[in-house]
């Protein structure tokens, strides 16, 4: 039975594009030190002076939202305050520390103080995940300095008799987090994506975490993602009318290519399986560049970047370029959404209207850097071109339109009047037109 809801898609939690490699960033104990904000807060530090002693050093976060080493919050909606707060004993600094106290008058009281998971906080998050009115506490930690070495933490908060409890639930490596609705029944859930590169097969997996109406923490599933996998990118969720929430983890299976791995709750198979219906799915969504899913029409649902050889050219050589067929999935397959043109060659991107498949073909002129749209019978409608910086002289290209300047490179564009009489606008190409970024390989 589904009942509705709204998928949550915690950006805040979507940690971004996995750090690559070692990435060892050491800051020094007194950046992280700052004089309190306010007067609730230098109340609360004398607290903590009091209940854990003076020998600390406070700590902040350094990703997500919530920078403050101390976070205040009313974890349990009861119009009391709480702070957690993130420190390191002087005398052991090595160990971020986190604790969760709760406001008595002017004084706090010590709810729970924990050992942490690592010597660096990188996120604080508040998500109720078993909906019960008090907020879990998600914390993700580095470790060894190392912010490819990540950890989530998930501390439940629960309230029995007005007196608050924190408990430390689960610890679990990862790479990328999102929250969503997973099972499509209401109740959410954590996604938690890990890469693990010390393991020949499973290495990657995609777990669910969920939390029990009394506070019981368990990985409800794992799903093990395809093993070609060497870098996660991206989580994101969607639900279609009528369907089942989907889970897109966007991977990098080599420096170059990019894969989607797309998956929804079966119930009659009582599984997760693949939302679309291949068996080599993942091999359809495989591309030469870092794109990732998205929303591209902005209708709510996602679009997955399909790479195909590009058939809209004429009399030409466009083997350094492609098309990009932006992909939603309907009934299991994948319907292209959007198109767009790239030209490897010279690195850029064309939005190409989806009312000029088959009637607007490319024509490229490589040696003179510039690629023709014509039509059927090669009526040139316009042109693409990119020069160096010191070739660019408006008065040598007659009517151009510069698009962009990319580094050493001007990209610019000419309408031709038989273009014009077909409606090309140059206005409309200026927003068609992008520079690729590090995107392709
Ligand atoms: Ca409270
Ligand atoms: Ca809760
Ligand atoms: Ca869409």
């Amino acid at each position: 039975m589904k009942k509705a809801f709204a998928v949550i898609i915690a950006s805040a939690l979507a940690l971004g594009v996995m750090l690559s490699g070692c990435s060892v960033e050491i800051r020094s104990i007194d950046s992280l030190m700052r004089p309190p904000h306010t007067a609730m807060e230098a109340e609360l530090q004398k607290s903590i002076s009091a209940l854990i002693g003076d020998e600390i050093s406070y700590r902040s976060p350094e990703s997500g939202e919530d920078h403050s080493a101390i976070t205040i919050r009313d974890i349990n909606r009861d119009g009391v305050n709480e702070a957690v707060v993130f420190y390191v004993k002087n005398d052991d600094a090595s160990t971020v520390r986190m604790c969760v106290l709760t406001q008595s008058g002017k004084d706090w009281l010590l709810v729970s103080d924990f050992t942490g998971n690592g010597n660096g906080v990188l996120t604080v998050n508040f998500e109720d995940l078993n909906d019960d009115n008090d907020e879990e506490i998600l914390v993700t930690w580095f470790i060894f300095n190392d912010k490819s070495q990540k950890k989530l933490s998930i501390y439940a908060a629960d309230t029995q008799n007005n007196s608050l409890k924190v408990s430390s639930c689960i610890s679990e490596p990862y790479n990328l987090m999102a929250v969503t609705d997973a099972y499509g029944d209401g109740e959410k859930q954590l996604l938690v994506a890990y890469s693990n590169i010390t393991k020949e097969i499973d290495k990657n997996t995609l777990k669910l975490i969920g939390v029990s109406k009394d506070n019981e923490i368990s990985i409800l599933n794992e799903i093990i993602l395809d093993n070609r996998i060497i870098n996660l990118t991206s989580i994101s969720t969607d639900l279609p009318p009528g369907g089942n929430p989907r889970l897109y983890v966007d991977a990098h299976v080599s420096d170059k290519s990019s894969i989607t791995q797309v998956i929804e709750w079966n119930e009659e198979q009582r599984n997760f399986v693949s939302s679309i219906n291949d068996t080599n799915a993942a091999d359809l969504t495989l591309r030469s560049s870092n794109l990732i899913c998205k929303d591209i029409d902005k209708d709510g649902i996602i679009e997955i970047p399909i790479q195909k050889p590009l058939s809209e050219s004429i009399n030409s050589d466009t083997s350094l370029a492609y098309l990009l067929e932006w992909c939603e999935i309907k009934d299991s397959d994948l319907v292209p959404q959007e198109y767009h043109i790239v030209n490897m060659l010279e690195n850029y991107t064309l939005y190409f209207p989806k009312e000029w498949k088959n009637k607007i073909f490319v024509k490229s002129d490589n040696s003179a850097r510039t690629w023709h749209f014509v039509d059927a019978e090669e009526n040139v409608f316009f042109s693409i071109s990119a020069c160096m910086f010191e070739e660019w002289d408006e008065s040598n290209f007659d009517n151009a339109q510069m698009l962009m300047i990319q580094g050493e490179t001007v990209y610019f564009c000419t309408v031709t009047d038989v273009g014009a009489e077909n409606g090309i606008v140059i206005a409309d190409l200026m927003n068609y037109f992008t520079v690729n970024i590090n995107s392709q390989g």
